[in-house]
């Protein structure tokens, strides 16, 4: 058993710049060295080199499409490639448009994985419900089979054709969904639990009805896409676009204990922790910190401690 870290320093799929210095915080919150405590080796795979495009005209209201849909098309070979040789991914961000790449690359190597997608945006705009033309508002669109006669031919993304029913998608954590975007939500019938959700049924049975939804039929690879704007801005200060009302650090860290304690954590993504947007180099420490904690709960650290042989006690 193998985790391979990636860095994907990526940052054209909104208008703030820093979160493209993702990786490196996170990294220098320690993330290494807190993967060296487990029993499975490690592959740091460095960062991916993003091509910069000079002619990038806006494709309707949809910003730099050629340059997210290049980024995405190199991430996706990388994931693709990571899986098949057997590793557990670890994809940091960047912002969340890279998840195209991401779980289009998982999808290569298991056409039959999941998505859990822990945002409290549903990101599933289509460029013509897009309130922003932001593209890490959308990539969830660029996924769904549902979707596609919604889907306009945007330059830059004609590598990747729709791979996953919306059946095999839950999101948990959302409170800030857009009229479109709801739209979509309720006509799929999509699984979802916003932070009232977690409010009415508490965040157990939560995982509870995500897991009987996508795993009661049959056991399969989980990609987890994790962006830290789930979590109160009170924890995670260092992000694009906070919303207040957020997931509390338990609730956070019960969510990836409870993943990885189904054995079928495949890729998980860590996005949008933007280091230039902490008001004090003390917020952009806690938000990278909390986005290691959740790395390592996902990845098998428990609240309980851990095994050891009983001739390795001293
Ligand atoms: C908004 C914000 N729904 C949009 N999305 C964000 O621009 O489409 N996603 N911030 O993470
Ligand atoms: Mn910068
Ligand atoms: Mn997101
Ligand atoms: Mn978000």
């Amino acid at each position: 058993h193998s985790v391979a870290v990636l860095g994907a320093p990526f940052s054209k799929g909104q208008k703030k710049r820093g979160v493209e210095h993702g990786p490196k915080v996170i990294r220098d919150a320690g993330l290494m060295e807190r993967l060296s405590n487990f029993d499975f080796s490690v592959h740091d795979f460095g960062d991916l080199n993003f091509q910069h495009l000079e002619e990038d005209e806006p494709y309707m209201d949809v910003k730099f499409p050629r340059t997210v849909g290049a980024a995405n098309k190199k991430l996706s070979a990388a994931v693709r490639n990571a899986v098949s040789a057997g590793h557990t991914l670890l994809m940091l961000g960047g912002d969340h448009s890279l998840a195209v790449g991401s779980v289009s690359g998982h999808a290569q190597h298991s056409p039959d994985l999941c998505l859990i997608w822990v945002d409290a945006h549903a990101d599933i705009n289509t460029p013509m419900t897009s309130p922003s033309g932001n593209l890490h508002g959308q990539p969830v669109a660029f996924m769904l089979k549902e979707l596609q006669d919604k889907m306009p031919d945007i330059p830059g993304f004609s590598w990747t054709k729709p791979f996953l029913s919306s059946r095999d998608l839950v999101y948990i954590g959302l409170r800030d969904v857009d009229p479109g975007e709801y739209q979509f939500l309720k006509s799929f019938g999509i699984q979802y639990f916003t932070m009232r959700d977690i409010d009415r049924l508490g965040i157990q049975r939560v995982m509870e009805v995500t897991f009987d939804h996508l795993l009661a039929r049959k056991q399969r690879p989980i990609h987890l896409s994790f962006d830290i704007d789930a979590f109160d801005p009170s924890l995670a200060p260092a992000t694009g676009t906070p919303v207040n009302g957020g997931l509390t650090y338990r609730e956070g860290i019960y969510i990836a204990e409870e993943i990885h304690n189904t054995g079928l954590l495949s890729v998980m993504d860590m996005v949008e922790v933007n280091p230039d947007l902490g008001a004090s180099p003390e917020a952009v420490e806690a938000t990278a910190t909390l986005a290691v904690d959740v790395i390592a709960s996902s990845l098998g650290q428990t609240r309980e401690g851990a095994h050891t042989s009983m001739d390795e006690i001293p």
